[in-house]
């Protein structure tokens, strides 16, 4: 058995923890963004994907009534093999404690990056329910079903990575394709396409997405909801299905690795996905602009 530290003063942030004041102050701002709902997802803390700077920043803008938290928030996976816990990801906890004492109803779904989560559902931890799943009632009446999503791996079956393929490494295998197909060729060896192997791996990937969304629409109708809300697969997505005559809307709320994507209620019911680096763009700009103006 390893022996447990006398002290935590290597890892400061852990041993702060839970965090008595952020690292980076929040910002007093006259008129937060008000929704009904706010849904998050897939911020994996405790990893150098996380964009805490992002995140920060849409918390200290926003506000809500309810705020669902649905899983792979901290990535345990990543903080069992290495600790990273900068101070801005502490950051992040405290506002969202905050946001519980103000009076916000927090429900965290852990997912499968933040599984130990989950024997703690039915608990409440300083005002954030851990729940297993749950059920929201929109201001329009419908019924939605809110779950992390990585419940329906094993029915997918898939290649699970390839929803991960970005775009910088499908560049790469193209650039490679051209120095591939010149040595094959000084070698008298026949044309062989490395860009058309990796294409046909990111169709699989547009595939696989849809077919996630399919499923899990399905499981929703199957389950006599009006809708289901999760994320998991880190592609933020508003869609409709039908099951047996009656709709049922699919709803990813992203994640902030890539993303940087919120789903939001509005007090009539309405639903919106929000791509925060596309909101503070805007913010930017008539700023720029205002001091051109003065220049
Ligand atoms: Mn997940």
């Amino acid at each position: 058995m390893t022996e447990l530290p006398k002290d935590f003063s290597d890892f400061p942030n852990v041993a702060g923890f839970p965090p008595v004041q952020p690292s980076v102050p929040e910002r007093v701002i006259g008129e937060r963004r008000k929704y009904r709902t706010i849904w998050i997802s897939d911020v994996h803390l405790g990893t150098k994907g996380c964009n805490a700077a992002l995140l920060i920043d849409f918390l200290d803008h926003t506000d809500s009534e309810t705020m669902y938290l649905v899983g792979d928030i901290i990535d345990g996976w990543r903080l069992k093999k290495k600790v990273y816990w900068p101070a801005e990801h502490n950051d992040i906890v405290w506002r969202i404690l905050k946001r519980a004492r103000r009076g916000t109803r927090i429900v965290y779904i852990p997912g499968n990056h933040d599984e130990m989560v989950r024997p703690f559902s039915g608990m409440n931890f300083g005002g954030v329910e851990i729940a297993r799943a749950a059920f929201h009632d929109t201001a329009d009446g419908r019924r939605l079903m809110v779950l992390h999503g990585d419940e329906f791996d094993t029915i997918m079956l898939a290649h699970r990575w390839l929803a991960f393929v970005g775009d910088a490494l499908y560049h790469m295998m193209m650039k490679l394709n051209g120095w591939v197909a010149s040595v094959r060729k000084l070698f008298g060896l026949p044309y062989w396409s490395i860009s058309k192997a990796a294409k046909h791996k990111v169709k699989n990937a547009v595939e696989f997405i849809s077919k996630y969304e399919e499923v899990v629409a399905r499981a929703a109708g199957e389950r006599g909801v009006d809708g289901v809300v999760c994320g998991h697969i880190h592609t933020a997505e508003i869609r409709e299905f039908s099951h047996e005559g009656k709709i049922v809307s699919y709803y990813n709320d992203g994640d902030w690795v890539e993303g940087c994507n919120a789903l939001v209620e509005h007090f009539d019911g309405t639903m919106e996905l929000l791509h925060w680096p596309e909101e503070v763009a805007a913010r930017q700009v008539p700023a720029a602009g205002r001091e051109l103006a003065a220049a």
